[in-house]
């Protein structure tokens, strides 16, 4: 499968180096404003062809599908684009940076009447949250009641501004105990503690969300991105006839100092290494059949209301319905099958 790179970043150097690692795939373009930029992504991943937008990429039509690792404002038109192309496309995380753009891709997608679009929510391809959906799934937990969960971030760059808590870091939370409870958002809350002496000025953290699910799931969420001691993503489902805890990331437990203890992460990219990886490996293996069995467009959506009801939230200090309507049959499971 001959694939296209969309973007230089960080991310776009991660899915570089994965795809390297799948058998049957090679990156024939990259893709990118800055002509020295693409140059050296490029060099130092041998990627033979370099674009300076994608219209160039697809004029030259050459490859198969794409991975868009762009800034988040860059996803909707370039994924629009994709589509547009009959290409399949997989856009990292945010789908696009407003809702009404999540819904152009939507709206784009079914009607090109093809399954091209998966949205990077890797947590659904993490080994820890796979274990927990199995409990779940099984039954051995019983009903699921409440969900409490945290994500906490030892720091974060100063371009990390706004609501950026709830637009950038909840939408992990918001995709993935969706996925895991197969259940969806009706309600938002937001309460604001007392701010932390760690954040800068202009940010408030940490954060307090509170979502409410249509099968009646109360979830509460902290996020706090100040938090000194590392990165830590903890989930606990509290069912009617047991409780499940995500297992913690695997390290050595030592004895040592006069301590018992095991090491904490500080960086997320290291927490879900691997997941990024399985995510990229499903996604060739569906591309291969013409299929979208990750995080679809209409997940990407989701997580974009869900994310815009919680800002309001915050800001109004109400609790915000989330209306968003039925899902299109397009994107019901069973609708997901070969599209090519
Ligand atoms: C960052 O953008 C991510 O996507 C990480 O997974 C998340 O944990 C972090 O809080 C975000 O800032």
């Amino acid at each position: 499968m001959r694939l296209l790179i969309l973007g230089t970043g960080g991310m776009a150097n991660k899915h570089a180096a994965s795809f390297k690692e799948i058998e049957g795939v090679s990156v024939v373009g990259g893709v990118d404003v800055v002509p020295e930029r693409l140059a050296a992504f490029c060099s130092e991943h041998g990627i033979p062809n370099r674009f300076a937008s994608l219209e160039e990429a697809l004029a030259w039509g050459e490859f198969d599908a794409a991975a868009n690792a762009t800034p988040d404002a860059v996803h909707h038109p370039t994924t629009r684009q994709a589509i547009a192309a009959g290409k399949h496309v997989f856009c990292e995380k945010p789908l696009a940076t407003t809702a009404a753009a999540c819904l152009n891709i939507v709206n784009a997608e079914v009607a090109s009447g093809r399954h091209l679009v998966q949205v990077g929510f890797m947590r659904r391809y993490d080994k820890s949250y796979r274990l927990l959906k199995q409990q779940i799934d099984s039954g051995n937990l019983g009903e699921p009641l409440m969900v409490h969960c945290a994500h906490r971030n030892p720091n974060v760059p100063d371009v990390y501004g706004g609501d950026m808590a709830i637009t950038d870091s909840f939408p992990h939370e918001i995709d993935v105990l969706r996925w895991l409870l197969d259940d969806d958002y009706i309600s938002a809350q937001v309460i604001m503690p007392r701010k932390t002496k760690h954040a800068r000025k202009d940010l408030d953290d940490p954060h307090m969300i509170l979502l409410e699910t249509r099968k009646g799931v109360r979830i509460d969420v902290e996020v706090f991105v100040n938090c000194p001691y590392g990165y830590d993503i903890q989930c606990q489902v509290v069912g009617e006839d047991g409780i499940g805890y995500l297992p913690e990331p695997m390290s050595v437990l030592l004895r040592k100092d006069a301590k018992l203890s095991h090491e904490i992460l500080q960086d997320w990219k290291l927490r879900f290494i691997d997941s990024y990886d399985v995510e990229l490996q499903e996604w060739i293996d569906s591309v291969k059949v013409g299929v979208v069995r990750g995080p679809t467009a209409w997940d990407g959506y989701f997580a974009a209301v869900t994310a815009d009801a919680c800002v309001e939230a915050k800001h109004s200090g109400q609790i915000v319905p989330i209306r968003i309507g039925e899902r299109p049959a397009f994107y019901a499971p069973a609708a997901l099958k070969p599209a090519a």
